[in-house]
């Protein structure tokens, strides 16, 4: 616990970015469910059996298992994380003047298509960018969308669609196994390869279980397995779904595809039969794999998740609707009207609710946007959105009641939140390393 007159402080050292603060300054840390989660007493044993040798440890193929098991791909590359399945994927499918549609923007993602000389065209189903919209599957494609992508482009430009399992930006909303089908019949018509963004597939299978017809009796597993069955690659960020702190994975289908990627992961991550991870790491991640499709584990993660919406819907503060799985997001647009988008309502937004309660959240706005690569300008998305986000087996319903009670109270004060100006801005991401200073 720290005091107010502590945390004015040290937001104000951090340019009023959150990223910037030290965790010790922090009470309860929704900043990201990545790499925050607590590993369970099963894996922290794998963490004791790690087989540290360069080439050909146990723990790969423990994990090369895992990922064929439960997810059905068959090559494993491990990467450091996910950004290190994106960079290596872009760089071996992208060529430039290519285009790939996605499901919604991702930073990361986005950025490697860009420094492989692509263009991400978003073709999600236009409810997404609609905070108060109750579409129960935001996180679908826009068939008609993509459609009009080829016959623009041709599907020659078009290496691979890109498809998220949750949708992170648009407040991790799931897709549909039917819209999963209709994708993949359209784009097999023209030889369009499914890469997908796998890092919370489970939570997005935990959805389809709660509210797709056809689904209920079906495992939090078999749906997973099924989602990943109708695409041709994934990449990973393991820090989430899975529960570890760091690791993540490249996984394909395709010989050739693999043997390009395999060949890569030896230039910017690691051995083969590492990527950029250890032994314990690895096992870790065999095991986290396996907990991650567990029905009761994905019942009492969502349901947490759901406990804290409820709340703040309860107490009439603006969130995005329906409530996704890996947080809640706050949307700033409507929380705080008075505060012109070019101002940073969102940013401001989570710098102000770590003040009252020491409570750390993420700006997801014109922020995390960033700017036009052509034109130079700020993107200005839609969705201006805090997230609150939940990391997995953590906190009790006793901290979310905290962070409900602090952000009711944050919005009771509202009119009296001004906006802020950028004063730093560095190249890439720049939502990490920004500084803004008060209005
Ligand atoms: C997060 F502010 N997510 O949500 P890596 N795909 C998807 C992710 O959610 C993801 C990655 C790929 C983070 C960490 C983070 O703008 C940000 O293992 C759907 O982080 O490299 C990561 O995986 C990348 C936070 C990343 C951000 C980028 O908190």
């Amino acid at each position: 616990m720290t005091s107010r007159d502590h945390r004015e402080k040290a937001i104000k050292k951090a340019g009023f970015n959150t990223f910037l603060l030290q965790s010790k300054d922090v009470y309860i840390d929704l900043l990201t469910d990545s790499g925050t989660s607590a590993m369970s007493d099963r894996q922290w044993a794998g963490l004791m059996m790690g087989d540290e040798a360069y080439a050909g440890s146990r723990n790969f193929y423990h994990l090369e298992e895992a990922v064929q098991h439960f997810y059905g791909y068959k090559h494993l590359v491990p990467t450091h994380q996910g950004r290190g399945a994106e960079h290596i994927i872009s760089q071996i499918m992208i060529k430039e003047g290519d285009i790939i549609p996605g499901n919604m923007y991702f930073t990361t993602t986005k950025l490697h298509q860009e420094l492989a000389g692509g263009k991400f065209v978003d073709v999600i189903v236009e409810e997404a960018h609609d905070p108060d919209s109750l579409y129960p599957f935001k996180g679908d494609v826009d068939l008609d969308k993509l459609q009009a992508v080829i016959d623009e482009y041709g599907a020659d430009r078009i290496p691979y669609i890109a498809i998220a399992t949750t949708v992170n930006m648009a407040g991790g909303q799931p897709i549909s196994m039917k819209n999963m089908q209709e994708l993949r019949a359209l784009t097999d018509k023209y030889g369009i390869k499914i890469i997908h963004d796998m890092t919370r597939v489970a939570e997005n299978a935990f959805m389809i279980q709660q509210k797709e017809a056809g689904y209920q009796d079906k495992s939090v597993a078999e749906i997973t397995r099924a989602l990943c069955d109708l695409t041709d690659g994934a990449t990973m960020s393991a820090k989430k779904d899975a529960m570890v702190n760091i690791g993540g994975f490249l996984a394909l289908n395709d010989d050739k595809l693999f043997d390009e990627a395999r060949n890569m992961v030896v230039i910017f991550e690691g051995l083969h039969t590492y990527g950029g991870m250890a032994g314990r790491d690895m096992e870790a991640l065999a095991i986290g794999i396996a907990e991650s499709v567990q029905d009761d584990h994905m019942k009492a993660r969502v349901g947490q998740v759901h406990y804290l919406g409820n709340k703040l819907l309860e107490f009439g503060v603006p969130i995005v609707k329906p409530v996704g799985t890996h947080g809640i997001f706050l949307d700033a647009k409507a929380f705080l009207p008075h505060v012109a988008q070019d101002y940073f309502p969102a940013q401001v937004l989570a710098a102000e609710l770590y003040i009252d309660s020491g409570v750390r959240a993420m700006e997801r706005g014109i922020v995390s946007a960033g700017r036009n690569k052509e034109t130079g300008e700020h993107h200005y998305p839609k969705l201006e959105l805090v997230r609150l986000t939940i990391p997995r087996r953590v906190y009790t319903q006793a901290h979310m009641d905290v962070v409900a009670e602090s952000v009711g109270t944050v919005y009771e004060n509202r009119e009296k939140i001004n906006g802020l100006k950028m004063v730093y801005e560095p190249k890439y991401l720049r939502f990490f390393q920004a500084r803004f200073e008060k209005l």
